[in-house]
């Protein structure tokens, strides 16, 4: 039975023992750390290329990473540094690869927006919008054929429900009944657009719906809620033995990327999100709890830039990529078959162009 229209649980009282909710703390702000010295390395012409920030948002990876089990799948987008980081990826790892030094968790080839890492079975970063919607289903798919209990978890943006790849990917998992959790992220704008600018049916548990699957919604500024809705939602994945769709509707409180005036949006509605900063707000609550000392919160501080700074060190001691090496993995193309009646097709170029 699919119910667009259900509740995430409440959130009240932090549920969680203090060991547990101190680990949710401390990665939040792990991804938060790493991001802010990111943007100032990119400043300083340290990191090149695209660079699109979680900071807002950081509660959704954190808390729903936390739900699913270490060996499930996870496929995300061009804004994963916090996925990667949460799933267990060294942070120098993945700064090296921000860095485009060879000791970067893809050599250096991928950048910011391909992180990837076959051991933590996180299958990427991924540049095209609901591009990672078909990975996710032919992951489950793999997963349902070899008779495994992985989830796929698959993180996309509100933009990527507009993408026939989204519709294409519901309507599989769900015929099929594969083990996809559909986590949307929806931070109210894809670039510049606001959702209602792209969209008819702005409801985004309605679209899921539609497609005969479960579909709920949680406060994607709140850790508690995310990570309680993940749990619900993971519940229901195994009873259905079918996909569900996950709505956090969160804000990111940064630019798109590094080139965005911002012009679509009002100072005074960043403004307003940053009042329900997921950092902040569950330091609050914490301490309000008794779970949480200051002391104790600036030792968590600390210890995330001591593991920034130890990340930068790293990325900066690390090497170029040889000059040789650089068409290595790039596919040639087969040469062309003969004409019939001979004539010369012309040589192959050395090297296909990458697109996207
Ligand atoms: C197929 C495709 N179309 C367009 C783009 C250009 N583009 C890059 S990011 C983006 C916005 C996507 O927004 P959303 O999915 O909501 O994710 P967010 O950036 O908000 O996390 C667009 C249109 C792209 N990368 N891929």
């Amino acid at each position: 039975m699919t119910d667009h229209h259900a509740a995430a649980p409440p959130s009240g009282p932090v549920p969680w023992d203090k060991a547990f909710a101190l680990r949710l703390l401390t990665d939040m702000l792990r991804i938060r750390r790493m991001e802010e010295k990111s943007a100032e390395l990119y400043g300083a012409g340290k990191i090149r290329g695209f660079l699109h920030l979680y900071i807002g948002e950081e509660a959704t990876a954190v808390g729903a990473l936390h739900a699913l089990a270490p060996d499930d799948n996870i496929v995300a987008t061009y804004r994963e540094h916090g996925h990667a980081l949460v799933r267990g990826m060294e942070m120098g790892s993945i700064m090296a690869e921000m860095y485009g030094k060879h000791e970067g968790c893809a050599r250096g080839h991928g950048g910011s927006m391909h992180l990837f890492d076959a051991r933590t079975r996180l299958y990427g970063g991924n540049a095209i919008v609901g591009g990672g919607l078909p990975l996710a289903v032919g992951l489950a798919l793999a997963s349902k054929m070899q008779h495994e209990q992985r989830i796929t978890a698959c993180f996309f943006g509100d933009g990527a429900v507009a993408e026939g790849a989204f519709h294409e990917s519901l309507n599989l998992a769900a015929l099929w009944k594969l083990p996809v959790l559909f986590c949307c992220e929806n931070n109210l704008y894809g670039m510049g657009t606001a959702l209602e600018r792209s969209e008819s049916q702005t409801d985004l548990c309605a679209k899921a719906a539609s497609y005969n699957m479960p579909a709920l919604r949680a406060d994607g500024m709140d850790i508690v809620a995310v990570h309680e809705a993940s749990k619900q939602a993971l519940r229901t994945l195994r009873e259905s033995a079918g996909p569900v769709f996950v709505e956090y509707q969160t804000y990111r409180f940064r630019a798109h990327s590094m080139f965005d005036a911002e012009l679509y949006r009002q100072k005074a509605e960043i403004e307003e999100w940053k009042t329900r900063g997921p950092i902040h707000t569950f330091t609050a609550r914490l301490k309000a709890e008794g779970k949480l000392t200051e002391e104790e919160f600036l030792a968590i501080d600390a210890a995330a830039n001591e593991e920034v700074a130890a990340a930068v060190a790293f990325a900066e001691a690390g090497t170029w990529e040889p000059v040789d090496d650089l068409l290595k993995d790039v596919m040639t193309p087969p040469p062309p078959a003969p004409r019939p009646g001979g004539g010369d097709a012309g040589s192959p170029p050395a090297a296909a162009p990458c697109e996207g």
